[in-house]
């Protein structure tokens, strides 16, 4: 940059509140330009560090990046800032859409009125839209025969879910039954929605409605192109949420939604205030700004009944949901024995018999599945008691394994409801996952969900870049490749077996002797040398992973226990033997042989999920969105724009950018490059030329320059393809006034 700059020049220059700021250049000197910028200030700068401004950029912005005539940085982020500002939240990338989260209602955008209208209207058409890419999607479908995804990502708070469930919608829409009504199977897969949300979704520091699970939903349909089945797959639900709440954040929403019930059902739950739950009041948040639980409540039921959970069902999930929170108030003090535990008081009793007769179980085996371990030696079965904290940590553990158990059943209970059309031969997945996310502390949890974004990150830089590039290369065209921020180095880190980062943590997990120190010390030594690792300073369990949206600090100390995968086998028992079908259906008797089986880990079990989420992805045609969050305060009209540039700059987007512009954003087959533009050259029909000859013959012919002509594909510099088609428009239009003229002359 600095070379086109002169005095008089308008010119981007770094700001240190808003990253960039406009301005002219006054003077130049050296190597260093004197700017006057918008805001009256003066600034010295770099020549260097300038970027030329287009003084004739559009007012309200441009709808595709690519069509920028400067495309850098400060450009980019002021198209985006200018369209914010006028509620235009889409921007296209070429075709990635960039949504940018207005955290405000804007129904006009998503009414059924501009449903119809995306219906009829091509890609690119109309206005940048998460609709545009739902109907592409769709249509290349159904006219190519192709399965496709449309892969959202962001940070968390960013738009994801929300603009997973407008694309799902959409969808429904273009390929609903008219008949509409009811349980149809659009309205189940919807409706599937707020089930999930009501027990997978919570309020934390990022994100008033954070999804706490990763969700991809494959959505079948027949051979006329109408919905006919559905899979939905989950993720790896944040388990710890459920006994663990930091302040100002919510447990899951459900127990809210259940505290907030018509009074006959807090009665018969024996609920009330949910200040005083302790799974509940660890934090001081107990409501959220806009949201009314016993709206949602009642909304929530309704909800499953579309999805086909019956009213039976539907008490005794919340009979399960009221049963935790009982269990949470149970607590413990020492007992006669040494080393033993027995019930605190009187409302500890209470609670006890509270959670035994939600869960329809024995009350004193609850307390010995809470308070004793079965210890079986070669010799004899011994039972030992726990220690109060010990009975803790096992109150805790059962409130989370049957929560993880309940909120499996429900998916699993709405794919049956829903049902697969396993004759169907075309798809689109749509995945919405949880975003990166960096706390205070970080555990395991945002480990694997920060896991889950580098891979979502490694398939779009896969997509875009590598794919672009290896299109230029089987065509042996010309190429100065484009640097790119890959983190396969990161992803290797993480999940290479052996020695990444999930092996090392079920090692220590199979050794009975480990502890965080040692775990993270193996870390220490194993990645001294690593870039993408960093052993913190005045820790002896912390780490810290360098990933592609930033730095994040873990704290190993509750890595081992989280890692490991087995209920109890007391709790099991326990479970298994209630009197309510539901309760005992969610503890199905183990497999016998299974029970000395080998180790089985979270991780290792995460890792395979993803394994398989990314084969399933790699066999369909991928679209992208990506979400961005414009400020940290989650409010409305707020652009921050060093904020919005960290998520652009980590998350490939500029990347994508230069490198789309900087190589060729439209290509087509010779055929149907002559298919589309022969009309501009009909003289080409009567001389018999090679398709790439006659292909060149047509642009030169229109004076245009830059493109490429590979082996069997025309490669076009951006806007050449709109040029074309003018030309083409032009053409067609004279040749229907022609024939009009001709017929009325006939008649
Ligand atoms: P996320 O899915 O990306 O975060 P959400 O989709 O839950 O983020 O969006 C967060 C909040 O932003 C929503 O609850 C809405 O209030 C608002 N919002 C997002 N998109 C829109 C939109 N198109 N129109 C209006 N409001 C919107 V996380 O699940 O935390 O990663 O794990
Ligand atoms: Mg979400």
């Amino acid at each position: 940059m600095g070379e086109n700059i002169l005095v008089d020049s308008h010119v981007w220059v770094e700001d240190p509140e808003t990253a960039w700021t406009h301005g002219v250049v006054l003077n130049i000197k050296g190597d260093e330009a004197e700017v006057k910028t918008n805001d009256g200030k003066e600034v010295i700068a770099k020549l260097s560090k300038l970027y030329p401004k287009d003084d004739e950029a559009p007012s309200e912005g441009v709808e595709d990046m690519t069509r920028l005539s400067y495309l850098h940085e400060p450009a980019v982020l002021d198209n985006l800032a200018t369209r914010y500002g006028l509620n235009e939240i889409y921007t296209y990338t070429g075709n990635i859409l960039i949504a940018v989260n207005p955290f405000q209602g804007l129904p006009h955008l998503y009414d059924a009125e501009v449903m119809e209208k995306y219906k009829e209207a091509s890609f690119k058409e109309l206005s940048p839209h998460v609709f545009a890419i739902g109907g592409i999607a769709y249509r290349e479908m159904i006219n190519e025969d192709r399965n496709k995804c449309i892969l959202v990502s962001g940070e968390s708070g960013s738009g994801k879910t929300e603009t997973t469930k407008m694309l799902m919608r959409y969808l429904a829409y273009f390929g609903g039954h008219t008949a509409g009504e009811g349980r149809t199977v659009e309205n189940q897969v919807l409706e599937s929605n707020p089930v999930l949300e009501a027990f997978g979704n919570a309020k934390t520091v990022k994100n008033n409605n954070s999804s706490r699970f990763g969700k991809f939903v494959e959505i079948q349909f027949d051979d006329v192109g109408r919905i006919s089945g559905a899979a939905i797959r989950t993720y790896l639900l944040e388990r710890s949420r459920v006994c663990q709440v930091s302040d100002p954040e919510r447990n899951y929403h459900c127990f809210y939604l259940l505290c907030a019930a018509p009074p006959e059902d807090v009665e018969r739950f024996k609920l009330g205030d949910p200040k005083s739950f302790r799974y509940l009041n660890q934090s001081s948040c107990y409501e959220l700004d806009g949201v009314n639980d016993a709206e949602e409540y009642i909304a929530t039921r309704r909800a499953m009944d579309v999805v086909g959970i019956s009213e039976t069902e539907q008490d005794a999930i919340f009979r399960v949901v009221a049963a935790i929170l009982h269990l949470g108030n149970i607590e413990f003090c020492k007992g006669e024995d040494a080393d033993s535990s027995s019930l605190k008081d009187e409302q500890s009793m209470f609670h006890l018999q509270m959670t035994s007769e939600l869960l329809m179980c024995d009350p004193h085996s609850l307390e010995d599945a809470l308070c004793k371990r079965m210890m079986v030696t070669p010799e004899e079965v011994i039972k030992r008691s726990l220690d109060p904290l010990g009975a803790a940590v096992s109150r805790d553990g059962l409130a989370k394994t049957i929560y993880s158990r309940l909120f499996d059943w429900l998916v699993n209970k709405i794919n049956i409801s829903i049902g697969q059309d396993s004759h169907s031969r075309r798809l689109i997945g749509v995945l919405d996952i949880y975003g990166f996310e960096s706390f205070k502390t970080n555990s395991f949890e945002q480990f694997c969900i920060n896991y889950t974004n580098e891979k979502l990150q490694q398939h779009f830089n896969q997509h875009v870049f590598k794919m672009e590039q290896g299109e230029y290369e089987k065509e042996e065209i010309d190429w100065s490749y484009v640097e790119f921020v890959d983190n396969k180095d990161v992803v290797d880190l993480i999940e290479k077996k052996p020695g990444g980062i999930i092996a090392l943590l079920d090692e220590a997990c199979m050794l009975p002797k480990s502890t965080p120190e040692t775990f993270s010390e193996k870390l220490y030594q194993t990645f001294k040398n690593h870039k993408r690792f960093i052993k913190p300073k005045l820790t002896r369990s912390d780490f810290t992973l360098v990933h592609y949206a930033g730095e994040v600090q873990y704290q190993s100390d509750q890595f081992l226990d989280k890692n490991k995968d087995y209920v109890v086998a007391e709790h099991q028992d326990l479970l298994n033997a209630s009197k309510c079908s539901f309760v005992s259906g969610l503890f199905p008797p183990l497999p016998k042989a299974s029970s000395k089986s080998k180790f089985s880990s979270i991780g290792a079990r995460f890792k395979l999920q993803l394994q398989q989420l990314m084969e399933t992805l790699n066999l369909t045609e991928p679209h992208y969105i990506r979400c961005v969050k414009p400020n940290n305060l989650l409010q409305p009209t707020v652009f921050d724009n060093a904020n919005v540039l960290h998520q652009l700059r980590s998350g490939g987007v500029l990347e994508a950018i230069r490198v789309k512009c900087a190589g060729y954003p439209t290509n087509r087959t010779f055929i149907e490059f002559l298919k589309r533009f022969i009309i501009l050259a009909p003289e080409i029909l009567k001389g018999e030329y090679e398709a790439g000859v006659a292909c060149k013959w047509i642009l030169d012919k229109k004076g245009l320059t830059g493109f490429q002509i590979g082996k069997s594909k025309v490669f076009l510099r951006a806007g050449q393809m709109a040029e074309l088609d003018a030309h083409r428009t032009k053409v067609l239009g004279e040749a229907a006034k022609m024939i009009q003229g001709q017929v009325r002359t006939r008649l």
